[in-house]
């Protein structure tokens, strides 16, 4: 995908443009809804406001989410059409430094884009895709939007939900999951419903995600626990929108 950009990385908004470069491909590949468009466009203000940067405590934030993720007897990294498009390789690597299982989950549920967005996934190295069987159900939401597969993100005990419409991440969190979400709106539902809330952009988190879990890959399960448990979501948060109330933008 990136081959076909010929804009050069010294060029001062390089990451934006591929990043929407990508988004606009996603769409043309029938991969990315077209209120995926609008969604991206909201996510690169935020990120904008934020310093288009990792800031330390969503750094933190992805320690722990990487710890979740490694301390979890069933992770699952939910994929829909946005991610698809902007991180389907990391989100493969990150997958694999986890034993994380992917299952594609849409907002915008046609057979179409499930079936595009798992092709995609494999393309870039995935060996099993879940989402497609969808015989499991997600409580309290509408017919489409609930489908997820049984074996998959119903019987999950940690999923990771970026880019989430909040309504979906709140039923999540409802079926007793622990939730770690990124998205780039430190006030969206989805961040506040997280136990793990990564205000980053995607294409920064989930690598960051992957380098933290093969650093914390040989500890042991109580310092991971430790991690996990000094953790604190509001701080995290609270941070974030700190930084975009008061940033120095300069
Ligand atoms: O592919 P589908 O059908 O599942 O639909 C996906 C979208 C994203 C269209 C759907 O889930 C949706 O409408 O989401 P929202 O409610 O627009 O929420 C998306 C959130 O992601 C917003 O809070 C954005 O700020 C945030 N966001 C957008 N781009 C990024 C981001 N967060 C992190 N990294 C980004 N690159």
């Amino acid at each position: 995908m990136a081959d076909e950009f010929d804009v050069p990385e010294s060029h001062p908004r390089y990451e934006s443009l591929l990043t929407r470069h990508r988004i606009e491909e996603g769409v043309e590949k029938g991969i990315t809804s077209k209120q995926g468009l609008i969604a991206e466009g909201r996510g690169e203000a935020f990120d904008y406001l934020l310093g288009e940067r990792t800031s330390e405590s969503a750094d933190e934030a992805e320690r722990v989410a990487a710890a979740s993720l490694l301390l979890a007897d069933h992770p699952v990294l939910s994929v829909n059409g946005n991610v698809a498009a902007l991180v389907p390789g990391e989100i493969v690597e990150l997958a694999e430094a986890t034993g994380a299982d992917i299952e594609v989950n849409l907002f915008n549920r046609t057979e179409e884009r499930m079936e595009a967005i798992a092709d995609h996934l494999r393309e870039h190295g995935a060996d099993e895709v879940k989402g497609l069987k969808a015989d499991g159900r997600i409580p309290g939401l509408d017919h489409e939007r609930a489908k997820v597969d049984a074996d998959g993100i119903e019987s999950a005990d940690v999923v990771l939900v970026p880019l989430e419409d909040g309504d979906r991440a709140e039923a999540l969190g409802a079926m007793g999951k622990t939730e770690i979400v990124i998205d780039l709106n430190p006030l969206s539902r989805s961040a506040q419903a997280a136990a793990v809330p990564v205000v980053d952009n995607i294409l920064r988190a989930v690598p960051n995600i992957t380098a933290h879990a093969d650093a914390l890959s040989e500890q042991s399960d109580a310092t991971l626990e430790t991690l996990v448990e000094e953790f604190d979501p509001d701080a995290a948060l609270a941070a974030a929108e700190d930084t975009i109330r008061h940033g120095d933008l300069a």
